[in-house]
């Protein structure tokens, strides 16, 4: 991660990385610990970390020597103590490995609070309702950026297919070669829960969304048993109900993990560098070459290679309006998806 923090500063990665910083010594910042039991974090609640390992669940909470690192969903731990996960038990969590992905809250890089939520996601499911509540393009656009700067793959999920037609919102996306799927959950004839599912086996898919959209409906439809409370719009305000702002994860019977967060409301984008952003276009970013040093590809860029290549025809005109949409909506407003 780019950011370091006091909090972080005691990091075991940084401690090898540069030997000599901080007073603590190396004994203890690396305590053997070699007995560890790798285990998977899927819920945080007020200090105690609910942890699977081997098919069953264990609660533990952070060893001293992590110092303050946030443990988050998604983690990939190490565990020592009493991990036999019988009622009334606490393991320890002595190590966290290394994050594929992180997604924060925020990503504002002068925020002093850690505000990853979930490590490791493979999958951004950004889901939206065809109608009730109405589409947001704007934060579609935003979630999408966000996904493409942590390197994790978005998927489009349009719910609510029996209320309007989905044709126009997937054609908006379409330049973005996104996977999109349509779901119809009302009572009746489900549809789409299985197309779903495939693009959701043996991966880590985080879910965000505004609420009404049928987020919860979808993961009571993917997981047997997950019980998630669906329903819970405010009549007042029209907006959902917020009880929990912790993320969870949920066992998909496929294999697999969706982890749903209701403490995602938006993205901070301030610190997304278009120079990263165009690498998940690599048919864009291969005409970038030409443009001058630090050019933001953005509209009206000078000398930008991607109007060369777009008066050249060797670009898609919808692809690159489509990517200069979504380079222009880190700086509008941050926006809220319950605002
Ligand atoms: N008409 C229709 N309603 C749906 C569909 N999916 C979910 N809903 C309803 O939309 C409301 C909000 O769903 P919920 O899953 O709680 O949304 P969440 O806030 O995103 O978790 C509930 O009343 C659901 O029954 C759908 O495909 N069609
Ligand atoms: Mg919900
Ligand atoms: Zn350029």
């Amino acid at each position: 991660m780019a950011r370091r923090t006091a909090a972080s500063s005691y990091d075991e990665r940084d401690v090898r990385v540069r030997p000599g910083r901080g007073s603590r010594p190396r004994s203890k910042l690396r305590p053997a610990h070699a007995d560890a039991t790798p285990a998977l974090v899927i819920a945080v609640d007020r200090g105690r970390y609910t942890c699977v390992l081997d098919g069953r669940t264990v609660t533990a909470m952070t060893a001293r020597e992590l110092g303050r690192k946030a443990v988050v969903v998604g983690d990939r731990v190490g565990l020592v103590g009493d991990v036999s996960g019988a009622p009334g038990t606490l393991a320890r969590i002595v190590r966290v490995e290394e994050r594929t992905t992180v997604l924060r809250r925020t990503a504002d890089d002068d925020d002093p609070v850690e505000r990853v939520i979930v490590a490791n996601a493979d999958q951004l499911m950004i889901v939206t309702a065809v109608a009730d509540p109405e589409p947001r393009p704007r934060l579609i656009d935003r979630a999408l950026v966000a996904a493409f700067d942590a390197g994790i793959e978005p998927l489009l999920c349009l719910t609510k297919a029996d209320l309007a037609d989905p044709a126009a919102l997937l054609a908006s996306y379409a330049p973005l070669q996104v996977p999109a799927v349509v779901t119809r959950l009302a009572p009746g004839s489900p549809i789409g829960v299985g197309e779903v599912a495939e693009h959701l086996r043996d991966r880590a898919t985080v879910l965000v969304g505004h609420s009404g959209v049928g987020k919860s409906t979808l993961v009571n439809a993917l997981v047997p048993g997950a019980d998630r409370a669906t329903g819970q719009v405010n009549v007042v305000t029209g907006r959902g109900r917020h009880t929990s702002t912790s993320a969870v994860a949920l066992a998909l019977p496929d294999g697999g993990w969706v982890i749903d967060t209701p403490g995602i409301r938006s993205f901070g984008l301030a610190h997304v560098d278009p120079g990263r952003l165009i690498l998940a276009f690599p048919d864009l970013a291969a005409e970038t070459p030409a443009c001058p040093r630090g050019c933001t590809h953005a509209d009206g860029a000078p000398e930008c290679g991607l109007d060369a290549a777009l008066a050249a025809g060797r670009v898609d005109p919808a692809r690159l309006a489509s990517y200069r949409r979504l380079l222009a909506s880190r700086d509008l407003q941050a926006g809220d998806w319950d605002a």
